[in-house]
């Protein structure tokens, strides 16, 4: 016989999106441009995404009717101060909307202020790199926050503050001599008017001087969100993996620990929550990391299909914060629906593993509502829990949405 677990009262259960992978046609930004040029690395560009730009109303509809309880999407900086100093008023009213759809809902509306894309202007004039930009950065929280603060139920500043340096780390992207005499970094560079050693776009920070420029930027987001109206809770997300050590790889894996978490897990201070993103473990061997182990079901990703990691990634931000936890991204690429199912189900027995310990973990979110535009990806991995038909724009319901609504709608799991 199966029993229930309850939830503790109150918990956010809820879907990710951020607005360059849903809404479409985000021209302004750098990730346009860089999907642009003739050279691009992007396996296709992102177009009209879902339409969520146009689609929110229904889309946030059919989230709540699935059983959701709050939604986490991003704002684009890039459509709200389409030019420095220079903020749209029809695009904070366009957000606006979206917050007050969210509440007719009852849906908690969870609000990231950059999720990886930056206006053109802000790169043009030294992006992640340049000093300015922290003062940029919380000029713009401050002013969408007196615009949309009364209606915002969580904020994230930054959404994977750590990714440029994970990106590094692990040799996803060469080291930046290299990289800066690629074809593609040469044009999306001369595109944006500017020189290919000064192009730093988010994704790449990867200098130790960005690391501070992007922690800055937080810390002045925070106080800027803060004194603008914020009666919120406020905080930073990070991509944290379980790093687990391989043979021999035991320092390799505690530096890439400290590298790519610590750091960052380390300046928290004064938040109110730190959104843990998980999806998978990594192995390191003594010279880095180590091909997924034999036996161990990929995802679609190429990553382990590990959704242990959820719980490990959990405990490790909290022991090393002290701060509550919101889980602001989890999921799978998966075509197989089941397996997504799976994924959820043993990430979230590592959730109430946690919760029984008393940990305090206040939601639940899962990446992501829609199969959308993954990046240099394009839209071949599938996280989704709601299909759309590339052509029509259909949305299609997935059984693990319904699985999943249903464990939100009763806050509990057999
Ligand atoms: C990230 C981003 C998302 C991704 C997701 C799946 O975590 O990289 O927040 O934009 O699409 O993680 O890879």
């Amino acid at each position: 016989m199966s029993t229930k677990y309850e939830f503790p009262k109150g918990i956010l259960w809820g879907t990710a999106t951020a607005a360059h992978q849903v809404e479409g046609n985000n021209i302004n930004s750098d990730v346009w441009v860089m999907e642009h040029v003739p050279e691009t690395p992007y396996v296709e560009p992102s177009g009209d995404a879902c339409d969520h730009y146009h689609r929110y109303r229904s889309d946030i509809a059919l989230l709540a009717e699935l059983g959701f309880n709050s939604y986490r999407f991003s704002i684009e900086w890039a459509r709200i101060e389409p030019e420095q100093g220079k903020f749209s008023l029809a695009v904070l009213e366009h957000y606006r909307d979206m917050l007050r759809v969210c509440h007719e809902h009852g849906i908690t509306p969870i609000v990231t202020y950059h999720h990886f894309t930056s206006p053109r202007w802000l790169i043009a004039s030294g992006g992640w790199e340049s000093p300015q930009t922290p003062d940029r950065f919380a000029r713009y929280c401050e002013r969408a926050t007196q615009y949309l603060g009364d209606l915002i139920g969580v904020a994230c500043t930054i959404n994977e503050a750590n990714i440029a340096s994970l990106i590094m780390e692990w040799g996803f992207a060469p080291p930046p001599r290299q990289l800066h005499k690629e074809a593609w970094w040469k044009a999306t560079a001369k595109a944006l008017g500017i020189s290919p050693r000064r192009f730093s776009p988010f994704l790449y920070a990867t200098s130790s001087k960005a690391t501070d420029i992007i922690l800055t930027a937080h810390r002045r987001a925070v106080e800027a969100i803060k004194s603008a109206a914020g009666n919120f809770p406020v905080g930073i997300t990070l991509a944290l993996q379980d790093i687990q050590a391989g043979e021999g790889g035991e320092k390799r894996a505690a530096r890439m620990s400290k590298v790519i978490n610590d750091v960052y897990l380390d300046s928290l201070g004064g938040d109110d929550f730190v959104g843990v993103q998980s999806y998978s473990r990594v192995r390191s061997g003594p010279q880095g990391l180590l091909p997924p182990e034999e036996g161990v079901e990929l995802t679609q990703m190429g990553y382990e299909f590990w959704p242990e990691a959820l719980e490990a990634t959990i405990r490790y931000a909290i022991a090393r914060t002290n701060l509550p936890v919101i889980v602001t991204e989890n999921g799978i690429a998966a075509t197989d629906d089941t397996r997504r199912v799976e994924y959820i189900r043993r990430a979230l027995n590592g959730v109430t593993n946690c919760l029984n310990d008393g940990l305090d973990i206040r939601g639940y979110t899962y990446w992501s509502a829609f199969d959308n535009y993954e990046w240099s990806l394009g839209y071949r991995p599938t996280f989704g829990l709601i299909a759309v038909d590339r052509e029509t724009q259909e949305r299609t319901v997935k059984p693990s949405a319904r699985w999943l609504g249903n464990i939100a709608r009763a806050n509990g799991i057999e």
